[in-house]
């Protein structure tokens, strides 16, 4: 039940899911019938047919008309870009259900029109149309490794802007110290259950700033597909995939460090900081290696995810954190 290596696509979906193995294992243990809210489990392989790269639709409102963007070259990869395919269909979106196939079920998902919310600690609170905030930034593509806690990875072609860019807008005030996020699905077929629901994260006001963080607004060129968190969604790659919060609709500024949705559930497996670290192992299995989906093979994991050079002086006065929990 707990491998501590595994091998590529051979591997079965339940065992390839570490957060789902815990989130099972709760359920059993509940006596409240919340087993309910884990039974895409019992449906793998029945949601897997492929999406294929879709057309632009009717409601992908101004920002096909802002596509593609151009590239900032700025961020290099020593890895191939993972395809289309497989970015779009293995997905963790818990608010669809617990399979890594819920693209089918993740188009539910009404992405325009789309409000995101700023608020808290700010001169002024905001509500951000998403086509007026397309509009007002400058969007550009970056090559970004992604590398989540349940020890796979991909290489994904994000088009956004700094989170900084969102933060100068926000305006916030000095006593902000962390930034909130909030996600916008409030219904999706797989919530319910003991999740504390609204998926929620948070950066500190530093991290937000590090000219690494990222806000997508569209994959490979094109608009995102919803499976990945359409409109809008973070991408943090020194972190463990699941601080890159998707669908989001509320950024709050705040001065006491947030608690998250999966520090909620585990705080032992899954905390605040969530650096990518290979010698520090999950409680339940080795971060040391990842599987690179797309290629069959494993690489070595590395600190920071490889992103040493632009975030580590970010933790060097902060010994006494788990920072890579
Ligand atoms: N709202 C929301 N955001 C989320 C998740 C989720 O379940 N809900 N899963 C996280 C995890 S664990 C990972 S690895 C990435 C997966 O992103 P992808 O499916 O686009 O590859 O999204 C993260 N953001
Ligand atoms: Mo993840």
């Amino acid at each position: 039940m707990m491998p501590i290596r595994r091998r590529g696509w051979e591997i079965k979906d339940n065992e390839a899911t570490p957060e789902t193995v815990f989130l099972n294992r709760r359920a059993f243990m509940s006596a409240t019938g919340a087993a309910a809210a884990v039974g895409g489990l019992g449906t793998i392989g029945l949601g897997s047919a492929l999406m294929t790269t879709r057309p632009a639709r009717a409601d992908d409102g101004v920002l096909p008309s802002l596509l593609p963007a151009k590239r900032n070259e700025a961020y290099v990869l020593d890895r191939s870009l993972t395809p289309q395919k497989d970015n779009e269909n293995y997905n963790n979106f818990y608010e669809f259900g617990t399979s890594k196939y819920v693209a089918r079920a993740a188009q539910e998902l009404k992405s325009r029109p789309w409000t995101v919310k700023i608020d808290g600690l700010v001169a002024k609170p905001l509500e951000l149309d998403f086509d007026d905030l397309v509009r007002k930034v400058a969007l550009e593509e970056r090559l970004y490794r992604h590398r989540c806690v349940e020890a796979w990875s991909m290489t994904i072609p994000w088009t956004g802007f700094p989170l900084a860019a969102l933060v100068a807008l926000a305006n916030p005030t000095s006593g902000a110290k962390y930034v909130q996020f909030e996600t916008g699905v409030q219904d999706g077929p797989g919530m319910g259950g003991f999740y504390p629901w609204p998926y929620t994260e948070g950066l500190t006001m530093a991290e937000a700033n590090n000219e690494l963080a990222f806000l997508a607004v569209g994959t490979y060129g094109k608009v995102m597909a919803k499976q990945n968190g359409a409109p809008i969604r973070l991408a943090v790659p020194w972190k463990y995939g699941f601080k890159s919060i998707k669908s989001i609709s509320r950024i709050s500024f705040v001065k006491d460090r947030p608690q998250t949705f999966w520090e909620q559930l585990q705080s032992s497996e899954y905390g605040f900081w969530a650096n990518v670290n290979p010698a520090v192992s999950h409680p339940r299995w080795s971060q040391a290696q990842e599987r690179v989906l797309g290629t069959g093979k494993e690489a070595p994991t590395l600190i920071y995810n490889g992103y040493g050079q632009y975030v580590a002086d970010l933790y060097k006065d902060m010994k006494g954190e788990q920072l890579f929990m």
